[in-house]
């Protein structure tokens, strides 16, 4: 997985920054016994930074600022401890007194089960005996482990299987539980407010033919991948071929922040990653790609924007109606396709311009090496 936000310059600059303020650090300052070390702590999409990597054991204070724009919360956790703030809005500071032992803790925030942590809001903190405390600026974490994560690849291969069912515009159909998540969306609010009225997230569907199967690599950095060919016989007749051959690195519109590949991720919903008109799931596989779209053997466009989902079940045997709110406990055998057409380009001829389409028994293994 990998963030598309524009954030690697300023990463840079500040990895320099912090290497300067390294070469002219003096001896860390004593504190009395008893003072609390103080660390203050940054949240955001998506990461955890800390003003020191090390503190002496003790008491410790730590003040959390939520510099990002949606709630995020702050969580210690080592060393038979496991202390949490409470949500922190945006624009927000929460403080968190901690008598912490020798050893490394993992902090992290911990909302959405733990789907902020996967997408990278995750640290650690070394305590270390009263009398050899080291500190160090922002920054340092990422220079020693962004490497080592980048190296952990995982890849997944997904079959289509059971009903096909092609989704139509219509009416969402859980707009109260949505509502109050809608109100964090900011710009985003009015599009998602006229999909919730007509969109393409309803329980308007009608059974059709087709496959699906790709082989998708999360690499971390910004080397995922994606290889795979949906092919699908629309309500009117119209046969749909797609080709899968990169991701995509750029904000999807409803889908902000988001790209490439990310496996095994518990989100959506309530709360409050991605676009709030699915309900809550857990998925083996989120992806963003382009796509290679024929209709009837004819090219439409070679910057489709796709998006693939195999999550845990969001609707109902025999209608298909969405069934849940909160589905993430369901089996994993939901593969979704989600295309619409590339920026600038004119609206598919499908209902409402779009096509989402969803295998209902589908499977994945991982890919043979
Ligand atoms: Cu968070």
């Amino acid at each position: 997985m990998f963030y598309v936000h524009a954030v690697p310059l300023r990463n840079a600059a500040a990895l320099l920054l912090a290497a300067v303020a390294l070469v002219g650090a003096t001896a860390p300052a004593h504190r009395a016994p008893g003072d609390p070390a103080a660390v203050s702590a940054k949240l955001s999409e998506w990461k955890v930074e800390l003003s020191k990597r090390s503190v002496a054991a003790g008491s410790v204070t730590f003040t959390v600022e939520n510099v990002g724009s949606i709630p995020h919360a702050f969580e210690v956790e080592g060393q038979g401890i496991e202390q949490e703030t409470a949500v922190i809005q945006p624009g927000s500071s929460a403080t968190l007194t901690l008598t912490l032992k020798p050893g490394t803790y993992e902090v992290y925030c911990p909302v959405g089960e733990d789907s902020h942590k996967k997408l990278g809001m995750e640290t650690d903190l070394k305590v270390v005996g009263a009398t050899s405390s080291k500190s160090s600026a922002y920054g340092e974490s990422e220079m020693s482990e962004a490497p080592a994560r980048g190296e952990k690849a995982q890849a997944i291969r997904v079959t289509s299987g059971g009903p096909v069912i092609q989704i139509l515009p219509g009416p969402f159909p859980f707009p109260d539980s949505a509502a109050p998540i809608l109100k964090q969306f900011g710009d985003e609010r009015e599009g998602l407010e006229s999909q919730v009225k007509n969109g393409p997230y309803s329980n308007n569907v009608t059974p059709i033919s087709g496959s699906f199967t790709f082989a998708a690599w999360d690499k971390g950095a910004v080397r995922d991948s994606v290889d795979g060919v949906a092919e699908f016989t629309t309500q009117d007749g119209a046969r749909w071929r797609l080709a899968l051959d990169r991701v995509q690195t750029k904000d999807v519109p409803h889908h902000p922040r988001f790209g490439g590949v990310i496996l095994g991720l518990y989100y959506h919903g309530n709360t409050q990653v991605h676009t709030p008109l699915v309900p809550t799931i857990n998925s083996a596989v989120a992806l963003w790609a382009f796509g290679h779209l024929y209709k009837n053997g004819a090219l439409v466009t070679d910057n489709a924007m796709v998006h693939v989902m195999l999550l845990s079940r969001t609707r109902r045997d025999g209608d298909f109606a969405l069934a849940c709110w909160d589905c993430s406990k369901n089996k994993i055998d939901e593969l979704q396709l989600q295309i619409l057409p590339g920026p600038g380009e004119p609206k598919f001829d499908a209902p409402g311009g779009f096509l989402f389409v969803n295998w209902e028994k589908s499977s994945s293994a991982k890919p043979a090496s």
